[in-house]
């Protein structure tokens, strides 16, 4: 089996900011710089096999290259305890477009549909039941005013997930580039 997600990876100067903000709350596992990454669909373990079907599937995905940006955070929580702090994405409808067109060429796969509604974020930390809600609190409203310069999203990603005792290792399987329709042929 092989645990798999499509995502779009981060430029490392946005990484580098996201990064500056961790440390200081208790409870926290902050993600390791290189495994910041927009989530756009978790796919979840598949046979060996399945994957080239999925990644057949999900090249025929067309969307052209946009822009995005990352500003705000925000937090997810379970029995009224935090359970992550994540940086939130301009709204965007090319990337609401984007994970539409992935959904659907996920079903072709014969990926099960996923239940949860898209939330775009990037999740910055995870707590155990150690976290203070206060602390936490205090972080989201220390920097609610982040905002990052636009970056252009040019492909989306096939990532694997390795579970491992300190955390997961993801690896960029297969790169879709985003292309812009190409102009109709003229002869
Ligand atoms: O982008 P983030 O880090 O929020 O939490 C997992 C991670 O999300 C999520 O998929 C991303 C890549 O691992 N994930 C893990 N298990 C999941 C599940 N059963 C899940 N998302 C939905 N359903």
């Amino acid at each position: 089996m092989i645990r798999l997600f499509c995502g779009l990876a981060l430029p490392a100067q946005l990484r580098d900011r996201l990064i500056s903000l961790g440390g200081g709350l208790p409870g926290a596992r902050w993600v390791p710089e290189d495994n910041l990454h927009l989530t756009l669909r978790f796919i979840g373990e598949v046979p060996e096999p399945s994957f080239d079907d999925i990644a057949v599937a999900l090249s025929a995905v067309k969307a052209a290259p946009f822009d995005l940006t990352v500003a705000g955070m925000g937090h997810f929580e379970r029995k009224r305890r935090p359970t992550m702090v994540w940086a939130g994405i301009e709204p965007s409808p090319r990337l609401l477009d984007l994970h539409v067109r992935i959904e659907s060429a996920l079903r072709r796969a014969g990926v099960e549909g996923e239940e949860r509604q898209f939330q775009p974020h990037i999740t910055l930390a995870r707590f155990d039941a150690s976290a203070s809600p206060e602390r936490v609190a205090g972080f989201l409203q220390a920097n609610s005013l982040f905002r990052a310069p636009p970056f252009r999203v040019e492909h989306f990603t096939l990532f694997s997930s390795m579970l491992g005792r300190s955390g997961p290792t993801y690896h960029a399987e297969v790169e879709f580039p985003l292309a812009a329709a190409l102009a109709p042929d003229r002869f």
